[in-house]
């Protein structure tokens, strides 16, 4: 076909997926049940895409649904359950969807498959657990099933399924697992069960199949690239050579989020049958590489990552631009860069959204209709969709022009910055100086920032959003709920004190609420991971700060006690990576006026008495781009948003962050540039092993590695945090150490917490007694 999508969300436009799903989870229905909405969300998505233009009789639309997650879809397809689940799996080694869920959820002891960030997104999957052990067989026909659906139904579709090297390069070896040994090894074992699906796919009637292999546009994955790159010519070897065409599908190979680089070439030899490129991340392939003019290559013109309408013009010419860069006899379509699930449904469907930002827009459908205008654009010439590249056109010159999208008064502010504005005194003085204000105990105690967000807080918020509750009241309900939180932090003996945010309905959109030049949706749902999702906003426009935002609740909780306590804000970066950012300047740039906006909320509280300020920068690590050539350009451009927001303090105000993972080593001397006085991190999993990193790079600030993993329901015991303490004063000074939890509390419930955080206090008041 001329067009088609990688893929489309899966939750549904009003959730559909996540309700019916979390109602079987909690027991309120069955999987025939499941099985039923999901089947009809498939039904439904078949016939809108087609609806929208693409193609029935061609394999235009993917099949790409999952109840979970696609990588654990892959780990059900190879039947590579980890051994603390194998009770899960029938004699085929098939599980079913409480099985599939249990593996995805953990029970008890037995946890879950981790969860990690996909490639440079919001999104996350479950890492598959992979050892020289671990037997793969084709354990799931789900994939032939949706398939078979779908033609039933009339549409030819094209299955999505991770593709073998993708898989191997994203997963971590067993526990067991002999030095040395890494996933990727299996290789030659995973491709008969490849191979066995993409037989029974043919015999099912499928034309095409789609294997998506993004680890080959990172430099990011475990797996050194000349491995990768020999496991790309193995695998599609044994799939595309070996087995004879008339045996399988054609094999469409995609590569999202980026640019293929020196794998292109490699993977244009082999013989699949087609190649979907990124060409909105990646670039034009270098004209006439050998092989490829004999494909079907799919130009990822439409941003899948994204949420602004296309320059339908600039993409045609994109198109043709491949074209010749291939060669006359390829055959190109137009296509998405990535699968549309990084995307929100539909933006007609956002009633309250201002209709001139909506005309800017375009969310998964209407990306669609972008496809099938290009598709026609390439059969039939510019001129069959003159209308639609002017209509595009008109649109992006008015959002050029709109008041907002820039305004001279935050430009001018941004460009009189000098270098002061981005540093801080010296360390020592500012340590001097904290000390003396703060008067903390040694291994100071705190919490990351959020308390659970009880049912009653959600009750109050969406009351309030129906307007049922005057703001009245609903600021009262938060004012109690932040008085029940400072008495149990008190009664527990924390040492700085936190409101713990039941008035933020998400760590990044309660900013954007709050801040000019954002928008905000009410359906648009993006999967995050499972079932849950977020509301990405919308930075469309230069951003300032009409008022302040948390001052207020930040002085009502400092008036209820003695203790510090700690303004919480959430910082540049991670307001960027969690919304959809305006694309006609350098990331940089909008970086800047956020953290402008940060810095002026950041004096305030100063000047309202808060002597402690977090800025969390849980996706510092997200946003690293995936080649390693990149990652000096990011790294200065982010430290430095991160710096200007937080380096307008007195000597004696302290900065705190927060980053959420523990691959601390991989962007240390980042965190040395964000010169934050003090930095939580998770630890707990990894047992503190992060410390060594930290004393070796000898690095001089506070660091507070959390000592209870609070993505697990289980509450640790105070023997088990007194040994993670004493291993954390053997590995790191004193004075540098402080004591908290891995992460934000908000997901977890009063009955886990408050006995998690009683422990944390018993052990710490143990090793106090022993320095
Ligand atoms: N906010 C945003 N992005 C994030 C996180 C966040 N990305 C990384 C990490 N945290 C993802 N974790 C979660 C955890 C919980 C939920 C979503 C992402 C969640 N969502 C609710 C749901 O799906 O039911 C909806 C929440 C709401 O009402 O807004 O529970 O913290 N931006
Ligand atoms: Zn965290």
């Amino acid at each position: 076909p001329a067009g088609t999508v990688l893929g489309y969300p899966r939750i549904g436009p009003r959730r559909e997926l996540k309700r019916a799903i979390e109602a079987f989870w909690a027991g309120r229905s069955d999987a025939a049940e499941v099985e039923a909405v999901a089947a009809d969300l498939r039904r439904r998505t078949r016939a809108r895409l087609a609806e929208l233009g693409l193609r029935t009789d061609v394999p235009a639309i993917p099949s790409a649904f999952s109840f979970y997650d696609q990588v654990l879809d892959a780990t059900a397809l190879l039947g590579a359950v980890p051994a603390r689940f194998a009770d899960l799996a029938d004699a085929d080694g098939r599980l079913d969807l409480a099985g599939y869920s249990t593996v995805a959820r953990g029970r008890g002891e037995d946890l879950p498959l981790e969860m990690t960030k996909w490639f440079d997104t919001n999104y996350h999957y479950l890492v598959p657990e992979i050892g020289p052990e671990t037997e793969f067989r084709y354990a799931s026909d789900r994939p032939v099933r949706e398939f078979a659906e779908g033609l039933a139904d009339g549409v030819l579709t094209r299955p999505v399924i991770v593709g073998p090297v993708t898989y191997l390069a994203l997963a971590k070896a067993t526990e067991g697992s002999p030095e040395g040994f890494s996933p990727i090894d299996r290789l030659a074992d995973v491709l008969p069960v490849y191979a066995t699906l993409l037989r029974e796919l043919r015999a099912a009637g499928a034309t095409w199949v789609q294997l998506d292999e993004p680890a080959l546009v990172s430099d990011s994955v475990d797996v050194p690239t000349e491995r990768l790159h020999a496991a790309v010519a193995e695998a599609y070897r044994a799939l595309a050579t070996q087995i004879p065409a008339d045996e399988r599908p054609a094999i469409l190979v995609a590569a999202p989020y980026g640019d293929l680089d020196e794998a292109l070439p490699l993977l244009a030899a082999t013989d699949v049958d087609g190649i979907a490129l990124d060409l909105v991340r990646g670039g034009l392939p270098a004209e006439d590489v050998p092989g490829l003019a004999g494909k079907v290559v799919v130009g990822g013109v439409i941003d899948g990552h994204n949420v602004w309408r296309a320059d339908l013009g600039a993409a045609l010419d994109r198109l043709e631009a491949l074209r010749a860069a291939v060669g006359p006899e390829a055959t190109i379509a137009a296509g998405t860069s990535t699968s549309l699930f990084h995307v929100p449904h539909d933006v007609e469907d956002e009633p309250a959204l201002d209709p001139t930002l909506r005309s800017w827009l375009a969310f998964a459908d209407q990306k669609v209709t972008e496809i099938a205008t290009l598709a026609t654009g390439l059969t039939e010439g510019g001129l069959a969709v003159k209308d639609q590249i002017l209509a595009a056109d008109a649109a992006l010159a008015t959002r050029r022009n709109a008041p907002g999208v820039v305004r001279p008064e935050v430009r001018e502010r941004v460009a009189a910055l000098d270098e002061d504005a981005f540093r801080r005194g010296d360390f020592a003085d500012r340590k001097a100086a904290q000390a003396d204000r703060l008067q903390l105990p040694p291994l100071p105690t705190t919490t990351i920032g959020s308390f659970p967000q009880t049912p009653d807080i959600r009750k109050a918020r969406a009351a309030h959003d129906r307007g049922e509750l005057s703001t009245e009241q609903y600021e009262e309900e938060m004012r109690a709920e932040i008085r029940r939180v400072v008495e149990l932090q008190e009664s527990i003996g924390l040492d700085v004190l936190v409101h713990g945010e039941p008035e933020r309905n998400d760590m990044v959109q309660y900013f954007a609420e709050n801040l000019d030049g954002f928008a905000v949706t009410q359906n648009g749902w993006v999967q995050s991971y499972g079932s849950r999702c977020t509301r990405p906003s919308i930075l469309w426009g230069d951003v300032s700060r009409p008022a302040p935002i948390t001052v207020g609740w930040t002085q009502y909780t400092q008036s209820l006690t003695s203790k510090p306590v700690k303004g919480m804000l959430t910082g540049p970066v991670t307001i960027l990576a969690w919304s959809f950012v305006r694309d006609d300047q350098p990331l940089g740039d909008t970086a800047n006026q956020v953290a402008l906006a940060l810095r002026d909320e950041i004096a305030d509280l100063e000047s309202a008495g808060i002597a402690i300020v977090q800025v969390d920068e849980p996706a510092l690590r997200e946003l690293l781009p995936l080649r390693a050539a990149d990652h000096a350009a990011y790294l200065d451009w982010s430290v430095r948003s991160f710096r200007l927001a937080t380096s307008g303090v007195r000597p004696d105000t302290q900065i705190h962050t927060h980053l959420c993972y523990s691959e601390f080593g991989e962007v240390i001397g980042a965190i040395d540039g964000l010169d934050a006085d003090v930095t939580s991190i998770e630890a707990a999993r990894s047992k503190m092993e992060i410390l060594a990193d930290i004393a070796d790079a000898g690095y001089p600030r506070a660091v507070g590695p959390g000592v209870y993993d609070i993505h697990s329901p289980r509450v640790p015991g105070e023997a088990e945090v007194t040994e993670l303490l004493e291993a954390a004063v053997k590995s790191i000074a004193v004075d540098q150490l402080w004591v908290n939890p891995d992460c934000g509390l908000k997901t977890r419930r009063y009955a886990e917490v408050t006995p998690s955080l009683e422990s944390i206090l018993a052990a710490t008041r143990t090793v106090r007694a022993t320095l």
